[in-house]
């Protein structure tokens, strides 16, 4: 060792001596101080680094090992202590700007259902106290589920009364937003082996302007029974019922003859006017009834599309427009109230 190795021979205590400092840093204006000190130009490591050139060649490549590990090591204790300091300052932030978001104000109105979703509710109660399952099932569906399993064959008139709203995924009109909840019927079918008991709520769409009566977007509900021996007189039964378990004692219903395709014989249902209860009045054009929705005995062919045999499986089907019910239960004069979402309409439900 020569005379000028000096100035590197205590590096073990100098950088033992730096890293106890940095590591008892408190803040980060300390650590940015103690940083300039032991790597900045008037360090020790600077003056030790210009040193080396009057040290010889072996000499000045140990040193120089030895040097760069040095300053590696102080660097190293500096970027640990800064992210141990933004870690606390962080926690100290977080701590200090902490809301406590389960405060109650009890002069502040409570929220609430929307109206649809208390009603949904409502009618898989009563379904469900009468023994029957809930089924959901996907809003975009294929051609085959919505139209074609439920004996619309391809070119069928009545698919025209169905404002079908397409998506381009696919070969054209292959892939739809459904129409009607029915192709949940068709998937519970296709999944499991009667009986069958079911409710299927949901959103369906239709390419209609909205306007007091219609909605491009709306709510149904149907049902769906199968089993051995069903007829007409329990699908009347069944209505009959739910009518009664919904809309309260005093309230009937009827059935009247219409057209579906997926079922046969198919009818209108109505039940009882509840402004009027059986009176006439003008919400039900005096007639004393109001309409809710369609039922029938599902059509064989249906049976056929899920690989049910129709000589073995009987079984009816009835569907319901909620948002219509809706309005008619609370004498709402336009369904687009039920989605322009105003609090003060929302709010007396
Ligand atoms: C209405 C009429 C109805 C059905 C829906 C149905 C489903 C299957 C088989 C047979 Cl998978 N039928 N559903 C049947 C008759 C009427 O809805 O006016 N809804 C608002």
């Amino acid at each position: 060792m020569t005379d000028a190795a000096e100035p590197l021979a205590p590096w073990g205590d100098l950088v033992a001596d730096a890293i106890a400092r940095v590591a008892a840093a408190s803040d980060a204006t300390e650590l940015r101080r103690l940083d300039v000190e032991l790597l900045g130009r008037g360090s020790a490591l600077v003056a030790a680094r210009a040193a080396l050139a009057s040290l010889s060649a072996p000499e000045r490549r140990e040193a120089g090992r030895a040097l760069n590990q040095a300053r590696a090591d102080v660097e190293e204790a500096l970027a640990v202590r800064r992210r141990e300091l933004e870690a606390q300052e962080r926690a100290a932030r977080l701590e200090a700007e902490r809301m406590d978001l389960t405060e109650v104000r009890p002069t502040r109105r409570r929220g609430h259902l929307h109206l649809v979703t208390q009603a949904r509710d409502r009618l898989e109660d009563v379904f469900v106290g009468m023994g029957y399952q809930v089924a959901e099932g996907p809003e975009a569906e294929t051609d085959w589920y919505n139209f074609e399993a439920l004996n619309f064959p391809a070119g069928h008139p009545a698919r025209n009364m169905y404002d079908t709203l397409y998506l381009e995924l696919g070969p054209p009109e292959s892939t739809l937003l459904r129409t009607h909840t029915s192709p949940v019927q068709i998937r519970v079918m296709e999944a499991t082996t009667p009986p069958i008991y079911a409710v299927m709520p949901g959103r369906c769409y239709r390419q209609d302007t909205a306007d007091a009566s219609h909605l491009p977007n709306f709510h149904q509900i149907e049902g769906l029974v199968v089993d051995r021996r069903i007829s007409f007189a329990d699908l009347a039964g069944t209505l009959d019922a739910f009518t009664e378990a919904y809309f309260g004692t005093g309230i009937r219903s009827r059935l009247r003859p219409s057209y579906f395709p997926f079922t046969e014989p198919s009818a209108e249902f109505d039940i009882t006017c509840v402004f009027c209860r059986g009176d006439g009045c003008r919400s039900c054009g005096r007639t004393g009834w109001l309409e809710l929705g369609g039922c029938g005995m599902v059509h064989p062919n249906v049976f056929r599309a899920v690989g049910y045999d129709p000589d073995v499986w009987t079984g009816f089907a009835f569907g319901f427009g909620i948002d219509r019910m809706i309005a008619q239960r609370h004498g709402i004069d336009d369904l687009r109230e039920l989605v322009t979402n105003d609090v003060r309409f929302l709010r007396q439900f």
